[in-house]
């Protein structure tokens, strides 16, 4: 197939120190560019940090630093945990870094000279909170915080002149915003006249920001500056080549919250610089614990490091990809955490293997036996999996990755159940090479499993498929060769114990 596939985060705020659910939408991003490459495709996967702009400014204010020194200190924060969840970006872009000022005000420069940006004197309600002009019925609805009037003079891209071409994209192209009811939404919102977007801010009032190119006296509204990222990485006006090959990004993922701002602002102005738009803008749900949202306010922000430090990666990377139905939103408790854990991968996939290894050890001096005479028990569970990998495929192109993994799921419990069934212990006794088939079948459904849970549990798949000296095997039936010798392993999953 060899495609390219170009896939993005948003890239996060550095005023505080990331939680699930940023841990959440990066993990998603890597588990599908990590599909992708072993489809064979040409991945390039971006994330970063959004570092400019009053909310970080404040944050770095409160802590008595310089608004550089704050972002150069929780960075790596950032980067570190990246690293414990085994996210395999390509690049890491930071919005103060030199390629992309260049960026952000040649793009300026260009909106400018073309017309569409313009000066305008503007009093209304500002919100401190959303760094942003409201309208009277946002103030209205009692939904913004810090709001106080605000008379100013400041510079306005044009988006309003771009409303019918954006309408009419949006029908023309039924997958470009994702899932269909955060379509409706948008389509619902550009039913009411579109206004212009304030793309300054007065230095004297906030200064932590890229300057205007053509006025010196105001910097540059943080998500303008923000959304440019995704240009910047695959080297727009830097590395021609480079973005021909790359941009429009396949997917551009992100959570609800921040839907409008992707499928309105960023559109209107890739409109106004006449490139082409994302394939895909696709809006996840968040996690809520217990029911509401997670804020620091609140007090209930769960620290992925903590779960990994205490569940492993691939646990927690699992149960997030697992419990979420993409688009939806999903409920984080411990409870369903443990629920999760022990029964898919303690009792189904890690038991898989256990029981396999335990057999072959026991019957074959821990060898793998030849495949042998296959009967009707055998084909259904060689169907099944033969089926998955273009399954899978399809659940992931189509990113419904809770049921591409349920799927390969379906085939590990089929094949644990196949073997109860065949109960190769008994069959041992009288025929050597129909256990040894018996154990053949229920360790290539083990196998094939194993390489497509791959992209969500790198480390534990890695250790199943070393264990069947399967390392870089395809999911394809017959891969696994008779004569190996398993390596003895741990447990893969002990179980939790639950408390009462
Ligand atoms: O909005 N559940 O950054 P941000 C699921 N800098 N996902 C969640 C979540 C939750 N409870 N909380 C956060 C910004 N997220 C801008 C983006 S892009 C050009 C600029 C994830 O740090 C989700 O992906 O507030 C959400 O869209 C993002 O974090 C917001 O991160």
């Amino acid at each position: 197939m060899n495609n390219k596939f170009y896939i993005t985060t948003p890239i996060y705020y550095v005023n505080d120190k990331p939680h699930i659910g940023h841990a959440y939408t990066t993990i998603l991003a890597d588990v599908l560019a990590r599909y992708h490459k072993t489809a064979g495709d040409e991945v390039f996967f971006l994330t970063g940090l959004d570092e400019h702009g009053q909310k970080v400014q404040q944050a770095a204010q409160k802590r008595g630093l310089s608004a550089q020194a704050h972002c150069d200190d929780l960075a790596p924060r950032f980067i570190q945990l990246w690293e414990k969840l085994e996210i395999k970006y390509d690049d890491f872009i930071r919005t103060t870094q030199e390629r992309h000022i260049k960026v952000v005000q040649a793009v300026l420069q260009k909106v400018y000279e073309s017309g569409d940006i313009y000066l305008h004197e503007y009093e209304g309600w500002y919100s401190v909170a959303e760094e942003r002009f409201i309208t009277e019925t946002e103030k209205e609805s009692g939904a913004f915080r810090d709001v106080k009037p605000l008379k100013e003079r400041n510079w306005f891209f044009k988006m309003s002149k771009y409303q019918q071409t954006l309408i009419d994209y949006i029908n023309d192209n039924p997958s470009f915003i994702q899932p269909v009811h955060r379509r409706n939404e948008i389509l619902g919102f550009l039913k009411q006249p579109l206004g212009d977007l304030c793309i300054s801010r007065p230095k004297a009032r906030m200064d932590w920001g890229i300057e205007l190119p053509f006025d010196k006296e105001y910097v540059t509204y943080v998500w303008f500056d923000a959304l440019i990222n995704y240009i910047t990485a695959p080297g727009y006006l830097s590395d021609d080549e480079k973005f021909k090959k790359w941009w429009p990004a396949d997917v551009h993922l992100l959570g609800k919250d921040i839907l409008t701002t992707h499928s309105v602002y960023w559109t209107t102005m890739l409109f106004s610089l006449a490139l082409p738009l994302p394939k895909t803008i696709f809006a996840h749900g968040w996690w809520l614990i217990g029911e509401t949202k997670m804020s620091k306010s609140l007090g209930n922000v769960v620290n992925p490091l903590d779960l990994v430090d205490q569940y492993g990666v691939d646990a927690v990377r699992y149960y997030l990809m697992r419990e979420m139905v993409l688009g939806q939103d999903a409920n984080f408790t411990l409870e369903s955490f443990i629920k999760r854990y022990n029964s898919d991968l303690a009792n189904d996939f890690g038991n898989l293997l256990n029981r396999v290894s335990g057999l072959v050890g026991k019957y074959f001096e821990g060898v793998v036996a030849e495949e042998g005479q296959v009967n009707e028990p055998e084909l259904a569970i060689q169907k099944q999996a033969g089926a998955l990998d273009a399954k899978v495929r399809q659940l992931v192109d189509e990113l419904r990755i809770n049921e591409a993994i349920e799927e390969t799921l379906q085939l590990v419990r089929a094949a644990n159940k196949y073997l109860e069934y065949q109960a190769p212990w008994k069959v041992a006794k009288e025929s050597l090479p129909q256990a040894g088939t018996i154990l053949y079948t229920a360790m290539e459904a083990l196998r094939i499993s194993a390489v497509l849970l791959a992209p969500v549990m790198p480390a534990k798949t890695a250790t199943v498929l070393d264990v069947l000296g399967a390392t870089d095997s395809a999911p394809r039936w017959g891969e696994l060769k008779s004569g190996t010798k398993l390596k003895t392993h741990d447990a893969l999953f002990p179980r939790l114990e639950v408390k009462e």
